[in-house]
C-alpha cells in the first residue's frame, strides 16, 4: 500500500477529510518521487550483481549452507536460495517505489518464520543474505539514497530475525 492510500484508508475510517499534516506528507512524498524512481531503476539494473556478490559473501561466511546436508547444497538448491534473495530485492524495490514497507510485510514477511522452519532453511542465514545485499547496494549509492533503501532492508532484516 502506498502512503497515500494508507492515509485515505485512515481518514475514511474516521469519516474525515485529509488533515493539513497529511497533505504535507503527500507533498513530501510527491517531491521525492523522482529520486525514489531513480533508486528503483538503479537497484533493478544492478540486481544480478547485487545478488551474485551477496550470495558469494554468504556462502563464504557460511560454507556449511552449500556443503552436503546444507539447505542450499547442490546446484538447484543454491539457485533456489539465490532466487529467494532476488524475491526479497524485488520487494524492496516495490517498497522504495511505494514509499512504504507494506509490500515487504504483506508479500514477504508474514508467516516467513514458519515457512523457513518447515523448509529446514536457517532463517538467520536468510537475514545474513539480506544484510549482504544491503551492504552491496549501499556501496553503489550516495548518502540520501543509502538511508532510504537502508530503511527497507532493515525492516526486512528485522522481520527475519
Ligand atoms: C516473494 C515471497 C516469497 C518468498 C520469500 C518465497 C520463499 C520460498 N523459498 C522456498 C524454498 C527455498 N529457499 C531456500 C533458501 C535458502 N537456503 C539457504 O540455506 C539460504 C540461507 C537461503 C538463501 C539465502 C532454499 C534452499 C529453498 C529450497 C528448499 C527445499 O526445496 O528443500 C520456498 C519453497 C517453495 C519453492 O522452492 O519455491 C518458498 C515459498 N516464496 C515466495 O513467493
Amino acid at each position: 500500500m502506498s502512503i497515500i492510500k494508507k492515509m485515505i484508508v485512515n481518514a475514511d475510517a474516521e469519516v474525515r477529510y485529509l488533515s493539513p499534516g497529511e497533505l504535507e506528507q503527500i507533498k513530501i512524498f510527491a517531491s521525492s518521487s523522482e529520486r525514489r524512481l531513480r533508486l528503483v531503476q538503479a537497484l533493478t539494473l544492478s540486481r544480478e550483481r547485487i545478488i551474485k556478490q551477496a550470495g558469494n559473501q554468504l556462502f563464504q561466511k557460511r560454507p556449511s549452507l552449500v556443503s552436503p546436508g546444507g539447505n542450499a547444497y547442490g546446484k538447484e538448491m543454491t539457485a533456489t536460495c539465490l532466487r529467494d534473495m532476488d524475491y526479497y530485492l524485488r520487494l524492496i524495490t516495490y517498497s522504495v517505489a511505494a514509499g512504504d514497507a507494506t509490500p515487504i510485510q504483506e508479500i514477504g514477511s508474514v508467516g516467513v518464520h514458519q515457512m523457513y522452519r518447515s523448509l529446514g532453511t536457517p532463517i538467520d542465514a536468510v537475514a545474513e543474505s539480506v544484510r549482504a545485499m544491503k551492504n552491496i547496494a549501499s556501496s553503489m549509492l550516495s548518502g540520501e539514497d543509502q538511508s532510504e533503501v537502508g530503511t527497507y532492508f532493515d525492516y526486512l532484516i528485522n522481520a527475519l530475525e
